[in-house]
């Protein structure tokens, strides 16, 4: 066997060291932007984010509502794979759809459906307002619009068919894409609507543009609507129906994919990638991992993977480690990839962003973790506690918690994760079910976050995560790393 002489170490163990700061270095100078995928010197990377922070790929963290959420932050959420084909594309296109300050019908009913099924639906999702649409798609051809009041009022019998209720409301109004939001206010003000459709040439629904979103957005009243911003999202594969789901979630609209599996220095992944650069070249975006050192980043990065994610073990509900005797402490496995990353970038004049993942427990340990030269982290636990998150919110002893379960627990029964080639099952949890504490909103805990990592950038006299990893001087302080390689920082449920 090889031994390694350091014992592996994680963030809790490391501490940043001031360097000095001029007084141009505040913290509402810092810019957080930072590449997602791989470039050649001198180039522009094709996709980057503007804050460090990607939410893992897991069923109790990455959905549509929690990606959006977090895109309107900066960041990008990868939505998790442990689902069918269809149900991942549909909630990547929830989020394609979604154009800040605008509201997406996703709730759509078909002319065939009864009064008393629309009533439902709206008290379900809360929207009063529902497009009619041929097929009850969300982008089918729009044939009318429903609200809850209409229906409240026209008194008809619950059981009468939608076509024959639209049959009353024959003035639908709509417009095309490419309405500006001006235009759009004029209309809706002109005839008396609360809400405009808008609709592609086939007349098929693109969303629908509320009164009120036209009042949150006055400033920009000559922009078009076709150019409102569009949300960026990932989402998540495995190596076994690759074929089936990569070209689903592309047609989705998904900007970039990543390989999700508790292990990646494997032949799998190499199939995997190729499967993609063969049917889509260099234009599909994926990532690949989890590994822990040089050899593995070095594998990765040949296979074509444009970004790499370290770690095995280090996730607050993993317990890789205790039942497999695998993994490596988070900050060890990231600094040995960093140079990796940086000896590959050398010799090849190709740069690929390496994503820490899991084990971020305090917010300092993400400043560490870019100061160790990940460009970005992926973060479970931190994004469960929100309420964008997936789970049910719960009230334990008079205190809220939110359920969060790893993907290797029998909860989630993510097999493909865990795959290593035998019967398509998980034969044993690598994953606990746990509750963690609510925290409230999303956009209010990353702005906090990320104010303390832009103060402790400047700290250190950086104001870029580059000048960040070049100027970082880091002191070991102690070790305790046997912490991390079980479930912490988490109260456990009913685990066997
Ligand atoms: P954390 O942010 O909660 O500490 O860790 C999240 C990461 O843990 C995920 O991105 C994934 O890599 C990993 N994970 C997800 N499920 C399990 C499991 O069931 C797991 N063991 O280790």
């Amino acid at each position: 066997a090889f031994y390694y002489d350091e014992p592996s170490r994680t963030f809790s163990e490391y501490l940043l060291i001031p360097g000095y700061s001029s007084s141009k270095c505040v913290p509402s100078e810092v810019d957080l932007k930072t590449p997602l995928v791989r470039f050649k010197r001198g180039e522009e990377p094709g996709i980057s984010i503007n804050i460090p922070m990607v939410s893992a790929i897991m069923q109790s963290v990455s959905d549509d509502r929690l990606a959006v959420a977090l895109a309107e932050e900066g960041g990008m959420s990868f939505i998790y794979g442990s689902q069918p084909v269809e149900e991942q594309a549909e909630m990547v296109k929830k989020v394609k759809r979604y154009r800040a300050g605008f509201v997406v019908s996703d709730s759509n009913v078909s002319p065939e459906m009864t009064l008393e099924d629309v009533l439902r639906l709206t008290e379900k999702t809360g929207h009063s307002t529902i497009a009619v649409t041929e097929d009850g798609g969300p982008n089918g051809k729009l044939l009318g619009i429903v609200t809850n009041k209409d229906y409240r009022l026209s008194r008809m019998s619950p059981d009468t068919r939608v076509k024959e209720f639209m049959t009353k409301f024959d003035d639908l109004v709509y417009a095309e894409e490419e309405t500006s939001l001006k235009e759009a206010n004029d209309i809706i003000w002109e005839h008396k609507i609360n809400c405009l459709p808008l609709v592609n040439k086939n007349r098929e629904l693109a969303y629908l543009v509320f009164r009120k979103d036209y009042d949150t957005h006055k400033k920009n009243e000559n922009e078009l609507i076709d150019n409102a911003k569009r949300y960026m999202v990932g989402a998540g594969i495995n190596t076994r129906d690759y074929e089936m789901r990569v070209p689903a979630l592309l047609e989705a609209g998904a900007d970039a994919l990543c390989i999700d599996s508790s292990e990646g220095f494997s032949e799998w992944q190499k199939i995997t990638i190729d499967y993609i650069r063969k049917h889509y070249g260099e234009r599909v975006k994926v990532g690949a991992g989890n590994v822990v050192d040089e050899e593995g980043f070095r594998f990765l990065a040949d296979a074509g993977a444009d970004f790499v994610k370290v770690g095995i073990g280090g996730g607050a509900i993993c317990i890789t480690r205790e039942q497999k005797g695998i993994g490596r402490g988070q900050a060890t496995a990231l600094i040995e990839v960093a140079k990796a990353r940086d000896a590959y970038y050398e010799e090849t004049g190709v740069y690929i962003p390496i994503c820490s993942d899991g084990g971020i427990v305090h917010d300092y340990h993400i400043t560490l973790a870019l100061a160790m030269g990940a460009d970005f982290v992926m973060l479970g636990r931190y994004f469960a506690r929100f309420d964008e998150s997936p789970t049910k919110r719960v009230n334990i002893n008079g205190s809220y918690m939110k359920e969060y379960w790893g993907e290797g627990s029998a909860r989630a029964r993510n097999w493909q994760r865990y795959d290593m080639g035998g019967e398509q099952k998980l034969s044993f949890e690598e994953g606990v079910d746990s509750l963690v504490p609510y925290a409230g909103s999303l956009k209010d805990n990353v702005n906090l976050t990320l104010s303390k990592v832009r103060s402790t950038m400047c700290n250190c006299g950086a104001l870029t995560i580059p000048e960040l990893q070049k100027k970082a001087k880091i002191t070991l302080v102690s070790s305790t790393s046997i912490v991390e390689g079980g479930a912490h920082d988490v109260t456990l449920r009913n685990h066997r």
